[in-house]
């Protein structure tokens, strides 16, 4: 498959092997790290136990997380390497949707791959991004995803963070940042840590986090009202017993 377009939209699968070959081609540009491609097949195995659909609790969970979203003083979306080559201009929509900066930090961090992931998003529309300055530390983490800038994921309240490691996720924690973490995995220590843990695909969570903060935006009331009705401990046992027990 040389693009998108090589995969026949009749195919069953269609948009699960899309998103394969964004990865793949998110490997070919610098932008995506080989590890990325083994943390896409384990997404692979349970979107396909949840059906490869969102499902009711995570819908609430991505309505919960735009509330927050727009509800922060200061909010950031992390991007990593698989997020960029996945869904670049629906992470540039959302940014721009909740007021929310865009900020690349990376596990396995380096200045060239930082740079190509800035420069993909700006090719799809990104005016400011941020994790190039790398001011600040994340304190208690002894690998390159503590590496922000200050006035980015150093100074947000909320954060939202998609495919993340336990390690860090527990970290922002600890800091008092609000967490919304994208993990189709409901027993990874990042959703379980998280005050939002939407279990669900990427390529569906940040579209429809979008849309409903489209729908909430300039309406605090409704947004408060979203955020104290939404139960994190709910929403992942709602995904495991999908998972474990089908759809
Ligand atoms: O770009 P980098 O260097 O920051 O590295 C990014 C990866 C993803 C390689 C790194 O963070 C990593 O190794 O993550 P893990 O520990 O493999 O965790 C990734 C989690 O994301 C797993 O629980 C997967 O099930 C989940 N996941 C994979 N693909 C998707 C997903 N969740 C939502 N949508 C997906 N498309």
């Amino acid at each position: 498959m040389s693009d998108d377009a090589d995969v026949p939209e009749s195919h069953p699968r269609y948009e699960s092997l899309l998103t394969r070959h964004r990865i793949e081609a998110g490997v070919d540009m610098g932008i995506t790290s080989r590890q990325g491609l083994i943390a896409q097949g384990r997404g692979e195995a349970y979107d396909y136990l949840l059906g490869e659909a969102t499902i009711n609790s995570a819908d609430r969970a991505e309505r919960a997380a735009a509330a927050y979203l727009l509800r922060a003083d200061h909010a950031v979306v992390s991007v990593n390497g698989n997020a960029a080559a996945l869904v670049p201009g629906e992470l540039v929509a959302l940014a721009e949707a909740t007021g929310a900066d865009l900020e690349v930090n990376l596990f396995d961090r380096t200045e060239k791959r930082i740079e190509r992931i800035a420069d993909y998003l700006r090719e799809h529309g990104a005016e400011d991004v941020k994790g190039l300055t790398a001011d600040d530390r994340i304190p208690g983490l002894d690998h390159e995803r503590a590496k922000v800038d200050a006035d980015g994921i150093g100074d947000a309240d909320v954060v939202l963070v998609p495919l993340e490691d336990g390690d860090r996720a527990e970290a922002l924690g600890e800091l008092g940042k609000t967490e919304l973490v994208v993990d189709l995995n409901p027993l990874s220590r990042s959703a379980q840590v998280a005050t939002v843990p939407i279990v669900d695909n990427i390529v569906r969570a940040i579209p429809n986090v979008t849309e409903h903060a489209r729908d909430l935006r300039g309406d605090p009331d409704s947004q408060q009202e979203v955020i104290d009705s939404f139960d994190a401990e709910t929403a992942l046992t709602d995904a495991e017993a999908a998972i474990r027990g089908g759809v």
